[in-house]
């Protein structure tokens, strides 16, 4: 048991050096002690990062689902497992017991076998945030069937590509959806990705915003009259350790989608035990993940991590600024929140709108603070420390990826002492280093360079789906015997990480190598300042300059725009030194993101160098007409 729970540092080194020297059987260990197994493995681990070929606990029997349900009937039958909270704040919430989960998956589960999907299909789950969705992810678990979720603000060709890259026979979706004033029209777009997919039969639909759509006849079947017929117990596949549990798919910089597949045992372990540790979910605590669960981090942290450790997981349909920006906050005092889960874009957007909106809510249920997704700038860092904190709750900046799985490098609160905008230690089991341009090994502390991993850990994807030679030349051809994460990071003096940005950021400027993250967190610094991004762009005498976008907390900003360039360059100056001083600066109304909420620097480089002949496909940003504002007033 001791290993479970890590409470204080000196016990995170112990039990961390104990899980490098002796991975498995550290693994094993906590495999053996906090999870349910139909059958026990022959092997913990067999791994090769040249074929490349991973395997956790093969010869192992289990369902994942027994271990996120089924177990904790006993115990917390009545405990609520989700606490949906919806668009509307005036719908109420609805509390979904472990033991209501339990009938409600195995109903889903009933449907999904008669509806004619056997162990090993792939499903597409293509629904908005409401309880369905989490229920049919567990549902497909309890089947054996793969689920593929795409997230619910994708278009109709996005889907498309998704759902015959992995080639489902049924798409399960919702007659529409609510995003704050506004609904979506769900079916239309699923309507009219299944042009171009062939091999769907049958697509299930939830009834949300009760809509009048188009349903094909033979094909599209009503969701709640099948599931009211259905039975409410179903036996729990016997899946073994290394079947698929589901496709996620990931953007590449370049080519289509990689569908990053996560195997059963290995995931649930890891999930589970990060979640324990890196949150420090005690058994009454509610905790609350703001992402989507069309993102890795919904899939880990809002399903299966805290279900697996009997957790209460908040399921929120609405956005942040409905009906006003204190809506995050309005349900941490509602559902007293313990741990609060959010991204940088989120804690950005939520500071522009100045104070007033976390000041009217009672947060002293907080005990942790999370953020993922994108490097956290410090000014951020120190907002949400300050004001939604109030300085006693810990930021965990966790550092992970869609192909990890689960969380890699994060503090672990009230234990690793915190550092603004670093990401701190490897989690446990972990083992990361950093690499030079030749291909070396960076030892010590007070290092630079891109960031690996030299050890499996439990939930690493396995292979993407359909071309395992990607996952290779992706993942494991840069350095030889090592995961290649893509980020560049730093390492402190006390071998604390800080993650700099994706590699592909990194812009040499007379032959310093500059990371975009440091530079933005000191151009967010000025108090005028609500977002930026840095790129680079070719320059005669310094190789590459930088050109900085930069989105102002007040669109209207009054003041000369060339005083704020020079206090701009003046900060950089101070804080990193007149090597990183900006050569362009262009004030934006709003950068290019990706639905997950990650700028997408990608696009601004093409336009920092003039090049916006190719700007590939825009159509799945958050916000593809701040593009063409963008490309009006370059400089
Ligand atoms: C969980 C998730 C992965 C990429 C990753 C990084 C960036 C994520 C942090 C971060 C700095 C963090 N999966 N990233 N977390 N950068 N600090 N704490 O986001 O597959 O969607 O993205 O996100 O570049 O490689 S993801």
């Amino acid at each position: 048991m001791s290993n479970y729970h890590i409470k204080h540092l000196e016990e995170y080194y112990q039990v961390y050096r104990k899980s490098v020297r002796n991975p498995e059987s550290f693994w094993e260990e906590i495999a053996e002690e906090h999870f349910l197994w139909r059958k026990k493995w022959d092997n913990v681990l067999s791994w090769d990062f040249k074929k490349p070929e991973v395997k956790w606990f093969e010869g192992a029997q289990l369902n994942i689902t027994e271990n996120c349900i089924d177990r904790h009937l006993a115990t917390r039958g009545d405990k609520t497992a989700i606490l949906f909270e919806p668009n509307d704040p005036n719908e109420g919430a609805e509390h979904i017991t472990y033991r209501q989960l339990h009938h409600r998956v195995n109903k889903f589960a009933n449907v999904l076998k008669e509806q004619g999907v056997k162990r090993g299909d792939r499903v597409c789950i293509y629904v908005p945030m409401i309880p369905e969705l989490a229920i049919s992810l567990l549902a497909c678990a309890r089947i054996g069937a793969i689920h593929n979720v795409v997230f619910a603000g994708f278009s109709a060709n996005a889907l498309a590509t998704r759902i015959n890259d992995s080639d489902c026979k049924m798409v399960i979706t919702s007659d529409g959806s609510y995003r704050g004033a506004k609904t979506i029209d769900l079916k239309g777009i699923v309507d009219e990705a299944l042009e171009s997919c062939e091999g769907v039969e049958t697509v299930l639909v939830a009834k949300r915003i009760h809509s009048d759509i188009n349903m094909k006849e033979g094909r599209d079947k009503w969701l709640q009259p099948l599931l009211d017929a259905a039975s409410d117990q179903c036996k729990a596949e016997v899946m073994q350790a290394e079947d698929p549990l589901f496709i996620l798919y990931t953007s590449g910089s370049t080519g289509k989608p990689k569908g990053m597949v996560h195997t059963t045992a290995g995931y649930m372990v890891y999930t589970a035990y990060t979640f324990k540790n890196a949150f420090q979910y005690r058994e009454n605590d509610v905790y609350w993940c703001t992402a989507d669960i069309g993102w890795i981090t919904g899939h880990s942290y809002i399903v299966y991590g805290p279900l697996a450790n009997g957790a209460t997981t908040v399921l929120f349909e609405g956005v942040p600024s409905y009906p006003d920006f204190g809506r995050f906050w309005d349900i941490v005092e509602k559902h007293k929140v313990s741990q609060f889960y959010t991204a940088p874009t989120a804690i950005r957007a939520l500071a522009k709108q100045g104070l007033e909106f976390v000041e009217k809510y009672d947060l002293s249920s907080l005990k942790v603070l999370g953020s993922v997704g994108e490097p956290i700038n410090e000014e951020a860092w120190h907002w949400y420390n300050d004001n939604v904190g109030k300085g006693k709750s810990p930021i965990i900046d966790s550092w992970w990826q869609t192909e990890t799985g689960g969380i890699m490098i994060t503090p672990i609160p009230y234990v690793t002492p915190t550092k603004p905008t670093y990401a701190t230690l490897p989690f446990i089991g972990v083992q990361p280093c950093l690499m030079d341009e030749k291909g070396e090994e960076l030892k010590g502390n007070q290092v630079e360079g891109r960031l690996c991993i030299k050890f499996p850990w439990p939930s690493i994807a396995r292979t993407i789906w359909g071309n395992h030679q990607r996952y290779k030349e992706t993942y494991f051809s840069t350095y030889e015997n090592k995961y290649f994460t893509g980020d560049g990071a730093l390492r402190d003096e006390v071998g604390y990480y800080r993650i700099t940005g994706r590699v592909d950021d990194v812009i040499i400027v007379s032959g310093h190598n500059l990371g975009t993250a440091p530079i933005e967190d000191a151009i967010n610094e000025h108090p005028a300042v609500s977002e930026s991004a840095i790129v680079g762009f070719p320059h005669d005498v310094k190789g590459s300059a930088l050109y900085g976008y930069i989105t102002l907390k007040d669109v209207g900003e009054s003041r000369n725009h060339d005083n704020l360039r020079i206090e701009i360059n003046q900060l950089i100056s101070d804080r990193i030194g007149p090597i990183a001083k900006l050569n362009k600066i262009q004030f934006t109304e709003g950068l290019p993101k990706t639905r997950s909420g990650k700028i997408m620097r990608r696009i601004l480089r093409k336009i920092a160098e003039k090049d916006t002949s190719n700007l590939g496909d825009i159509s799945t940003l958050l916000n593809p007409e701040c593009v063409q504002d963008i490309m009006d007033n370059a400089l």
